[in-house]
């Protein structure tokens, strides 16, 4: 299901040039996915991603895309896995491409805990079975002032909640990324951050239907460097939130203490909502830097506006009513 309802970001004048430059990528994309077959033999993932190349994925791929504005292009798939934030595989944006390769996102279990009336653990095919894969075209938009489009392919996180009936005390949900330090170099250094790394959402935000549990993009089963096998996608907050690589998810009756909160708490908040507004206190947030477009971007474009909640405030803002803007939470 994409969000059908029409939006100032429909606007019709964006669905010609998008629609032919999106065609001509996934051409692109055709070849680019033949190459680099031999990457995703190691993620095993025919298992978790069926249906995601089904014929209905191509015009929901297309739906997808008239959400976004004119300038929205989809951003290459080497961009996407290879520019990379994941300090589990090192603080530098090619370490995770590099170092992730030993990494062994199969065969996974994700604990639940907390406030559900359905604990347990339970091997990711299992979580996904009773959901429908789909496609999702978002920005991302990291805290460092640098954004991509982004073709996910994911489960609505409203229905995987539904799914462990959270008691009506829970009001946050927690999400933790693996702790491997075999497998993951930063780990090995507790001066990175301290690990596990940890995100969450309030619960409503966790039900809104642009929140995604994503296994996949392109089309393809995620790559280690972005996430595999499962990773948080909530497309109006800051890239930090979208945690990678989950074992666990807690309901909790308080608001979770968010990795880079604790690490920076003067410069990292729990709700990071993409606010063009407040700067962050060593660089403005005004701005942001495209990642990995096709197109060759004008000397004007080679920054483009950051808008409130990344573009999604029609969608996200009721969310947040009664909140200050004007500050950064
Ligand atoms: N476990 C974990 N999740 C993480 C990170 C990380 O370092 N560790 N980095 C975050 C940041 S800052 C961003 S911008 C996105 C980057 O996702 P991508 O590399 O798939 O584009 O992942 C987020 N999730
Ligand atoms: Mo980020």
């Amino acid at each position: 299901m994409l969000i059908h309802a029409k939006k100032a970001s429909d606007a019709a004048s964006h669905e010609i040039t998008p629609e032919s430059v999106y065609l001509n990528r996934r051409g692109f994309m055709a070849g680019a996915a033949a190459v680099a077959v031999g990457g995703f033999a190691g993620n095993a993932g025919a298992a978790v991603l069926p249906a995601a190349n089904g014929a209905g994925a191509f015009e929901n791929l297309k739906q997808g895309y008239r959400k976004l504005g004119e300038k929205d292009q989809v951003s290459t798939y080497e961009a996407i896995s290879g520019y990379n934030n994941y300090y589990e595989f090192g603080t530098s944006k090619s370490d995770p491409a590099a170092n992730a390769k030993n990494f062994k996102p199969m065969p996974w279990t994700i604990k639940v805990d907390g406030l559900c009336a359905k604990p347990g653990t339970i091997a990711i095919e299992d979580l996904l079975k009773p959901h429908t894969l789909e496609d999702r075209i978002y920005r991302h938009r990291c805290v460092e002032a640098w954004s991509m489009v982004i073709p996910w392919v994911g489960v609505p996180l409203a229905e995987v909640v539904k799914q462990f009936e959270p008691l009506g005390s829970a009001k946050y949900i927690a999400f933790e990324t693996i702790v491997r330090p075999e497998e993951m170099p930063g780990q090995r250094s507790a001066r990175i951050l301290p690990w596990p790394y940890i995100e969450g959402l309030r619960l409503d935000e966790a039900n809104h239907p642009l929140a995604i549990l994503a296994v996949g993009i392109y089309g393809k089963t995620l790559l280690n460097q972005n996430g595999a096998p499962l990773r948080l996608v909530a497309p109006w907050k800051y890239g930090f939130k979208n945690v990678k690589s989950i074992v666990r998810i807690s309901f909790t009756e308080q608001q979770p203490k968010n990795t880079w909160q604790v690490m920076a708490p003067d410069e990292y908040g729990f709700y990071a909502n993409v606010n063009p507004h407040v700067d962050h206190p060593r660089w403005s947030q005004a701005t942001e830097r495209r990642i990995g477009s096709g197109n060759v971007l004008s000397a004007f474009e080679a920054r483009r506006t950051t808008l409130m909640f990344n573009g999604y405030q029609e969608e996200v803002g009721q969310l947040y009513a009664g909140m200050d803007l004007t500050r950064y939470y």
